[in-house]
């Protein structure tokens, strides 16, 4: 049989479109969304949900490390952390870098996100599938949030697809009130917070939210080509105040020789380069 020709994948938002030119490997309707695999030259292999960007095996560092450093070279303590979405694994990957992480939970409402993900993209979990501290569990993050004890976690990461489908749910109030309540004291929330230009409305009530409902929330801005726009924002937040703003230095020497974009150098900028009108938006 002969390979279907490279073509353009497009995900299209108000009449743009953010495309790659490849083919597409595996599609398939999972029980919660269209789930695609797909080959493109320039960066990898990659995978759609609905449609939408989620992450490329050349590309998903832009995205991953920027999610994951600031908060655990930050919380007080990090033996235990939730990561709620990021069935693909490269989030766990990052968090598993830290010796100092104990326990993770992994919670993936959708399972052949997992299966497809380590089938096609096995170097984007890496390590992390075999590492004994990641638990993994198929099933509702929103669920799990609300079911797990009061302080329970020292971080908790959504790494969610955009707030439509399954993941609407983990950009609400009740959602963030559970997990600002599985925190421990000195612990860190983060999520990733759509782009400041082609869903701002969006990134803008989420921080909003989360400063309401933590009482300290921060955007962090950044870029992530194959994402609309290109121009990406992942926002922390915790209640003891924003020690997600300084890295520990101790904790950041023991990754930044291994990460490809975030550094306490990157991470100061990214902090510091919120747009005028980002800033005037959260100003009322
Ligand atoms: N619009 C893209 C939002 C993607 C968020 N999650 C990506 C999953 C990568 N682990």
């Amino acid at each position: 049989m002969t390979e279907p020709q490279p073509t353009w994948i497009d995900e299209e938002h108000q009449g743009v479109r953010y495309g790659l030119a490849g083919r597409v490997i595996a599609e398939q309707q999972s029980p919660y969304q269209r789930v695609t695999i797909i080959e493109s030259e320039r960066y990898g292999k990659g995978l759609l949900l609905d449609g939408c960007w989620m992450t490329a095996e050349r590309q998903e560092r832009h995205y991953h490390e920027p999610l994951v450093h600031p908060a655990l070279c930050a919380a007080a303590a990090i033996e235990r952390v939730l990561v709620i979405g990021g069935g693909d694994g490269g989030t766990a990957r990052e968090c598993l870098r830290h010796p100092a992480v104990r326990h993770l939970d992994l919670v993936e409402i959708d399972g052949l996100v997992v299966a497809w993900s380590q089938q096609h993209l096995p170097s984007i979990g890496g390590s992390a599938w075999s590492d004994p501290r990641l638990h993994l569990h198929v099933g509702d993050g929103i669920a799990w949030a609300s079911g797990a004890p009061d302080a329970s976690y020292d971080v908790v990461i959504v790494d969610g697809s955009d707030p439509a489908g399954p993941a609407e749910g983990l950009f609400n109030r009740a959602f963030f009130e559970h997990c600002r309540r599985i925190l421990r004291p000195g612990g860190v929330f983060a999520t990733q917070s759509e782009s400041p230009e082609t869903f701002e409305s969006v990134h803008l009530a989420l921080v909003r939210l989360l400063r309401e409902v933590f009482g300290h929330a921060d955007p962090l801005y950044g870029w992530v080509p194959m994402y609309p726009s290109g121009w990406w924002s992942w926002t922390f937040a915790a209640v003891d105040g924003p020690s997600y703003l300084e890295p520990q230095a101790q904790r950041a020497a023991e990754v930044a020789a291994g990460c490809q974009i975030w550094s306490p150098r990157w991470q100061q900028g990214g902090f510091a380069a919120m747009p005028a009108f980002i800033e005037r938006g959260l100003s009322h």
